[in-house]
């Protein structure tokens, strides 16, 4: 039971992020991607840093994880599948395990995978195998008979025949017997230059290929071609393209083709890589040093959409930090991984002492945008944005659906510093989430731009919300609506709150809060405010939220709520009892009845008006409420002369 549980600790869920690297909580290199249950696995090696006494300035793991999708978005991973102490043939501290491959035959899964053997030098491959694609693997006491190398690949053919392919000498290809354990067919005896002697090696060289350095051999099948994909130094003194030859057979000869990814733009000398076909598209998954720029041996896997031409031959790959996948608009979503940027636009780590911490972009100007492409708005109702930015100056930048210029989904406003009132602030150059309402939402799948629309901004991160429930929008034409069960009104005329420069609540004395009131109540109508009709969730009418997602104004603000109080017959001694956090002034039919002073709490009941008479037909409750500080909120209803809720009368917002 311990043990299980311990497992189930080990598979980590990672955040959806549909973004390069794909893998974000450990170093993760020669990416070996296969589907097993309409699930994809990614089999990596691990770079690690090298513990004391290893070369330091090499390649340094000592095991494997494996990690999987269902989506290419959200990867899971599963843990250590194998380290370096399991292997019997293994060196404990060889640090040598890298590129590995898995296949699954007959419902077994064959790890194939590069070690330092104890009683020798360089490398050779071993096979470990499992019932699950997730492990646990069981070594083979020895390593694969004649293979001198590194980077196994296997392909498994359509007529069940599996062979073996890696590099040490070029690459070299092998049939593998109906166990998979073993080559088929005679070991070729090769000596050793200058007398070093000689050894044993199975299959055979893979012809026609081109001169230079080559290593990381995938080979797979696709409408009767047989491609055999590569890492290919193509000239002296360069780094890794990844190069690619076609066959009619699966041992060659080769026709070589050229490249589909060329070297790395920033040094990252090698690259290694696997090809996949998942849910009919085919993707490449390879690596880079994303997360260790100034050292090329801690390396990240990627992955890109890959395409086809009619004669079979591959479509050249560009790298991107934007991967492929859909985001939802509700994940949180790294713009610094973005589809296509305006000149000048760049990117910097957010920690350069923890670089898994990941990047921010920066737009220098005004008309600068970023654009991410493909995120769904399916999962967004009604809802607002959050997004993480830093600026010098105050600023504004807006979030736009299509192009740079398309409609305006959210409008950010950044006060970064201010000199006025109790909001007085030096935020520059500091991260802040910055919440602002939609003013339309995208429909289904469709592309971002955030756009500068002033002084500079860095933006890491944004993220649309649900609106949480604490209000619902009462659609036109709706039916009117009842006090809940305890009396209270639910269901309100809601103005935009106008901002107010309050330094703290004990300014709300009674003549204080009449001139307010008096003075707004006469403005009505000539503000441009926006007004909405809502059904609030709680007995409590949360009029903060409501400022915070529909109008990005919360402390420090001036509300109005109306409703209508619509009743059957003549409602005779009636009280209105209020709680507010703030101070409220209360109107019935245009006449003051209730006024809460001070810096109040919420409490039920807190204030009582005097008696009053709800006529017959409509009755109009009108509230203002001023804030400084707190959480403004209210909860209201009538009571009879026995303190008992009145519920016969309903309820009209509009
Ligand atoms: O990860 C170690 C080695 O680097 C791989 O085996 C090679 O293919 C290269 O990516």
């Amino acid at each position: 039971m311990k043990k299980q549980l311990f497992l189930l600790f080990l598979m980590l869920p990672f955040m959806a992020v549909a973004q390069n690297p794909i893998i974000r909580n450990q170093f993760a290199a020669d990416p070996t991607a296969r589907v097993f249950n309409d699930r994809i696995y990614v089999y990596p090696s691990h770079d690690i840093s090298a513990p004391e006494g290893q070369r330091q300035d090499w390649f340094c793991m000592a095991d494997y994880h494996v990690f999987s999708s269902e989506n290419l978005t959200d990867w899971t991973d599963h843990g250590v599948i194998l380290s370096q102490e399991q292997v019997p043939w293994g060196k404990p501290d060889g640090y040598s395990m890298w590129a590995p491959d898995c296949v699954s035959k007959n419902g077994k899964y064959y790890f194939y995978f590069p070690d330092a053997p104890r009683d020798g030098r360089g490398f050779a491959i071993g096979v470990a195998t499992a019932d699950s694609p997730e492990g646990p693997f069981m070594c083979e006491p020895k390593p694969i008979r004649g293979i001198t190398g590194i980077d196994p690949c296997v392909l498994l053919d359509d007529d069940g025949s599996a062979y073996i392919y890696w590099s040490g000498m070029g690459i070299r290809g092998a049939k593998l017997r109906d166990d998979m354990l073993e080559v088929d067919g005679d070991l070729e005896t090769v000596e050793m230059p200058q007398g070093r002697g000689s050894f044993q090696v199975a299959g055979k060289n893979m012809d026609g290929l081109p001169e230079g350095f080559k290593e990381g051999p995938f080979v797979f099948k696709r409408d009767g071609w047989y491609y055999l994909t590569f890492p290919w130094v193509r000239t002296e003194g360069g780094t890794e393209t990844l190069a690619y030859a076609m066959s009619k057979s699966p041992l060659g000869p080769w026709n070589f083709k050229g490249i589909f990814m060329a070297e790395h733009a920033d040094h990252c000398w090698t690259n290694h890589h696997s090809f996949l076909q998942y849910r009919g598209e085919w993707y490449l998954f390879y690596h880079h040093n994303d997360y260790s720029p100034s050292f090329d041996k801690r390396r990240s896997a990627r992955i890109e959409r890959v395409l086809f031409n009619k004669d079979g031959t591959i479509q050249e790959v560009k790298p991107t930090k934007r991967g492929v996948g859909i985001n939802q608009a509700t994940d949180k979503i790294e713009i610094d991984c973005y589809s296509a940027v305006s000149e000048g636009v760049f990117t910097q780590f957010v920690d350069s002492a923890d670089t898994f911490k990941g990047w921010y972009c920066t737009l220098p100007k005004k008309n600068s945008w970023v654009k991410y492409n493909d995120i769904s708005f399916d999962c967004l109702d009604e809802g607002y944005v959050i997004v993480c930015a830093k600026a010098e100056e105050n600023t504004e930048f807006c979030i736009r659906d299509k192009k740079a210029k398309g409609k305006v989904v959210a409008t950010l406003k950044m006060t970064v510093l201010s000199e006025q009132g109790p909001f007085r602030r030096d935020m520059r150059g500091q991260w802040l989430t910055l919440t602002a309402p939609l003013n339309y939402i995208p429909k289904g799948v469709t592309d971002l731009f955030i756009t500068c629309e002033g002084a500079p901004v860095s933006v890491d991160w944004i993220q649309f919300k649900n609106r949480p429930k604490y209000f619902s929008v009462v659609p036109k034409g709706s039916l009117p609506a009842c006090p809940d069960s305890a009396g209270f009104i639910r269901r309100w005329l809601l103005q935009e709150p106008i901002p107010k420069s309050i330094p703290s609540n004990t300014v709300f004395t009674d003549s204080y809060l009449r001139n307010t009131f008096t003075e707004e109540l006469a403005n009505i109508g000539k503000q441009k405010v926006k007004s909405y009709a809502l059904e609030s969730e709680t007995y409590n009418v949360r009029l903060f939220r409501f400022g915070e997602l529909w109008a990005n104004q919360t402390y420090g603000s001036f509300f109005w709520a109306t409703t209508i109080i619509d009743c059957e017959d003549e409602i005779p001694i009636v009280r209105l009892a209020v709680g507010c956090n703030g101070a409220s002034m209360w109107w019935l039919n245009e006449e003051e009845v209730l006024l809460l002073s001070g810096d109040r709490r919420m409490v039920e009941d807190d204030a009582m008006s005097p008696r009053l008479t709800l006529k017959k037909g409509r009755n109009l409750l009108r509230c203002a409420l001023v804030n400084g500080p707190g959480l403004s909120d209210f909860c209201v209803r009538f009571l009879d002369e026995k303190n008992k809720p009145v519920t016969n009368y309903t309820i009209i917002a509009k």
